[in-house]
């Protein structure tokens, strides 16, 4: 099948899914066109099945903002007519979905009929999508789309709470490569960020509001007074500014390492002990399921689908959004008990296991076959 993939190509979550979901179906045979504004984080170097399609966004003057909905549909057109596509996948509402509505619409004028996946991610509904002024739009494209997923039941059930629809929304949950064992801590490595008796705690995110980022740094505060620790930031965004000022007014910066954004969190995650997502809302939390992919156990707040993903007292903890006294806790409570932190490592790589890409590729494959045919 030839499948056109419109996704936003940074380090976002729902470009990551788009980016490893791609790759994914290009290996199984399919022939996958990435449309968007520039080269996908994830994407790497060459591989077969693989075509990468730019939309320029040029500058002209007459403009203030320039009209990428426009620009993408146009683009979107384009590719569907050129390469033959059978199907459009897009992930994150705004605005791909409604410029897929468009392509579809000026596709149909020229007798060449396309469907539309929309897939929907988290904050095009949770945050973006419930603001006022795109309401309307995105109730009508969840609508007009052709078939509709969410990652997580919590992201179904809001998109129903918030937004002018009775249509199926079909649940397919993120993915990752699950291992079969423990991956062998490399000593070497580790011991460029900490001694051997102590414990890295780690946070992967955007640095968005919305991760409440100053929970992490609270939490390992209250952590490092009774277990000797490190906390490892990795990313950017936002609010890594009041972060890093913070960091030094706690006097803290010995103890904490920013590395800025990279492309392959694995690695990041390979060296840590525990993986803390405090977040404010998450309608799934790809990078909690990252970590139990190698054995990480995650503590967490207890929002949206992050206990769809992350089980109290098996593979983490979960508390109430804010309170970073119970979240402390936890992680030296887990950090104390080395029996308890060894099975919930091995508790965290089966619960990877759930969510594997052999389990969940074929759920689009179905979607995408029964629109198709
Ligand atoms: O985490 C983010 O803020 C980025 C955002 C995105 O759309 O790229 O992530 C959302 O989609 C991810 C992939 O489906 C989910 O794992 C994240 O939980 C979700 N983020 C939020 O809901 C805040």
């Amino acid at each position: 099948m030839k499948i056109g993939i419109v996704l936003y190509p940074t380090f976002g979550g729902s470009g990551v899914v788009a980016t490893e979901l791609g790759k994914a179906l290009a290996k199984k045979g399919h022939e996958i066109h990435f449309i968007t504004y520039s080269q996908p984080v994830r994407l790497g170097s060459f591989r077969e099945n693989i075509y990468y399609h730019e939309v320029a966004i040029s500058d002209y003057p007459l403009f203030d903002h320039q009209p990428y909905e426009t620009i993408l549909a146009s683009k979107m057109v384009d590719v569907v007519k050129y390469e033959n596509l059978d199907i459009l996948h897009v992930h994150y509402a705004i605005p791909h979905a409604s410029a897929a509505y468009m392509a579809r619409q000026i596709l149909a004028s020229q007798g060449i009929n396309i469907p539309f996946v929309t897939t929907l991610h988290g904050t095009d509904i949770t945050l973006v999508g419930k603001d006022p002024s795109f309401e309307p739009v995105i109730s009508f494209c969840i609508n007009q789309s052709d078939a509709v997923t969410a990652v997580s039941e919590s992201l179904k059930n809001d998109t129903y709470t918030h937004f002018h629809t009775t249509r199926e929304i079909k649940v397919v949950p993120n993915f990752i490569a699950s291992n079969d064992f423990l991956p062998e801590k490399s000593l070497e490595k580790r011991r460029r960020y900490a001694s051997d008796d102590e414990r890295i705690l780690c946070h992967i995110s955007n640095f968005r509001k919305v991760k409440r980022v100053e929970d992490v740094l609270m939490i390992f505060a209250k952590v490092a007074e009774k277990i000797p620790s490190k906390l490892i930031f990795a990313g950017d965004g936002p609010e890594r500014y009041n972060l890093e000022r913070l960091c030094r007014e706690m006097n803290l910066c010995q103890k904490v390492i920013f590395i800025g954004k990279v492309s392959d969190t694995t690695h990041v995650l390979e060296l840590s002990d525990l993986f803390l997502l405090p977040s404010e809302t998450e309608s799934f939390g790809l990078a909690a399921l990252e970590a139990l992919a190698v054995g990480v156990p995650v503590v967490s707040s207890n929002t949206g689908g992050i206990p769809e993903v992350n089980l109290q007292n098996i593979t983490g903890f979960l508390s109430d959004v804010g309170n970073v006294d119970e979240m402390a806790e936890n992680c030296i409570k887990l950090f104390q008990d080395e029996s308890k932190f060894q099975e919930f490592r091995v508790n965290a790589l089966n619960r990877a296991k759930a969510f594997s890409l052999e389990k969940v590729l074929p759920m689009y494959e179905e979607i995408y076959f029964s629109l198709v045919n």
